[in-house]
């Protein structure tokens, strides 16, 4: 290349990359009211022992589900992630808008490789302004999620407050899977073989990392809310399971929907709820019933057929009751909890959430519809060879067609290295100004 281009390209490059992403973050900064919070989080393996089993698994700060991300609306957060097992991860913020800052996301092979074990990675997780209520976060690689997880609070701003009256307190409610073996060789077993009549399924599912009472081994560590009569408290659940939609319930007890994914619904009173994988749902309960013990239930619904074997185990937790009163034996099981195959309880669900759209909490959608598109997704087989040998697995598409990972972190890449070779210059100066 001659010199003159050189320089011209090497201006370019240095309006790209200093002069424009400094203009951006300048807008962005004073754009943002909130404070900064910075987290670490270490990955390693740690021991746990459930139904009766021990087992060595990759978490977070060795807790599972992992520690809290906790702020107000309008906060950002910065979290070093020190990966300290020797398996390579990236962790995405579920939910969270990211607005104008797609590279720390995490879904690998996307934004960015792996963290190799014995490295670190820096996320900036930028929400959206109008995010608010529950998220949650998890590691983006294979189904290490199932032990990397852990739920992000997005209070209101501060001097603002929720679009009810305020709760007297309030409890994570975070829905685990549980395996009972090394996760990731059943992964790679499991997809290097994979069948029709076969599912890779947990053994069963926790909540805030316990299965409950109705485990082998669980009843010592149930986990246990201790509420007072008369009050209101607001549950934020995570369904964080790993593929499976669930119902939850709690004895007695009737809940008030109020938000989903980090926004506000109109309130909704429900005897249960059915939560996707990756959904989080906001919900009021108040406390109205005699004194005692009631179990809080979550369990698989599927549309499976009846033939087809799974984890129906239903894992609980307790709302205890304060105050002077004679413990029951055993705490009311939810009778209003549908079975796992109650399709209208399942289906019917989700339609009655509706966007609380109030001037506070507007939802600013197009009203006037230019264009309309079809979207098939569907499962396929899929028949390629691999190293001379012919493999046909399933693989989810959009209109017939199905992701491939990319040779390279294509927006890393650009945003660390302005790669001309990774977009076309035309693209890159583009997706600058969007
Ligand atoms: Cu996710």
């Amino acid at each position: 290349m001659k010199s003159k281009e050189m320089m011209g390209l090497k201006k370019m490059r240095f309006l790209l990359e200093v002069l424009v992403p400094a203009l951006l973050t300048g807008m962005l900064a004073s754009m943002a009211e909130g404070r900064t919070h910075y987290y670490d989080f270490v990955l390693k393996e740690t021991n746990f022992t459930r139904l009766c089993k021990s087992k060595s698994m990759m978490t977070v700060n060795d807790s599972f589900p992992g520690p809290v991300i906790r702020i107000h609306r309008g906060d950002l957060v910065y979290v070093n992630v020190h990966n300290q097992d020797d398996f390579g991860v990236t962790i995405h913020w579920h939910g969270v808008k990211q607005t104008r800052n797609p590279w720390s996301d995490g879904p690998d092979h996307i934004t960015q490789c792996r963290i190799q074990p014995g490295t670190n990675f820096t996320y900036k997780v930028i929400f959206g302004e109008d995010q608010e209520g529950t998220l949650w976060w998890h590691a983006h690689s294979d189904w290490t999620r199932a032990s990397v997880h852990g739920a992000i609070v997005i209070l209101p701003a501060e001097g603002t407050t929720y679009p009810f009256p305020k709760p007297d307190g309030e409890h994570l409610v975070v829905i685990g899977s549980w395996f009972s073996g090394d996760l990731n060789k059943e992964f790679e077993e499991f997809f290097s073989n994979q069948t029709f009549e076969s599912l890779l399924d947990d053994n069963a599912f926790t909540i805030n990392g316990e299965p409950g009472d109705l485990v082998p081994c669980g009843r010592e560590t149930t986990d246990r809310y201790l509420v007072d009569y008369g009050k209101t408290y607001l549950l934020r659940i995570v369904n964080a399971v790993v593929n499976v939609e669930l119902f939850f319930a709690i004895s007695e007890h009737n809940l008030t929907i109020v938000g989903t994914d980090g926004t506000y619904t109109k309130p909704k009173v429900i005897s249960y709820i059915m939560i996707a994988p990756g959904q989080t749902m906001d919900v009021l309960i108040t406390t109205n019933q005699s004194l005692g013990h009631y179990y809080m239930g979550a369990r698989r619904f599927t549309t499976f057929s009846e033939n087809v074997s799974f984890d129906n185990m239903t894992a609980t937790a307790i709302l205890q009751y304060r105050g002077n009163y004679t413990p029951p034996v055993v705490p009311s099981f939810p009778t209003n909890l549908p079975t796992f195959h109650d399709s209208e309880s399942g289906l019917g669900f989700l339609p009655l959430l509706r966007s609380l759209a109030t001037p506070e909490h507007p939802v600013n959608v197009p009203l006037n519809i230019t264009t309309r598109m079809f979207i098939t997704a569907s499962i396929n087989l899929i028949n390629y060879t691999h190293e001379g040998t012919e493999i046909s697995h399933l693989g989810g598409s959009l209109n017939n067609i199905t992701f491939m990972d990319p040779s390279s972190s294509v927006l890393l890449a650009y945003y660390r290295y302005w790669y001309p070779f990774v977009y076309s210059l035309i693209f890159s100066i583009f997706i600058l100004f969007l």
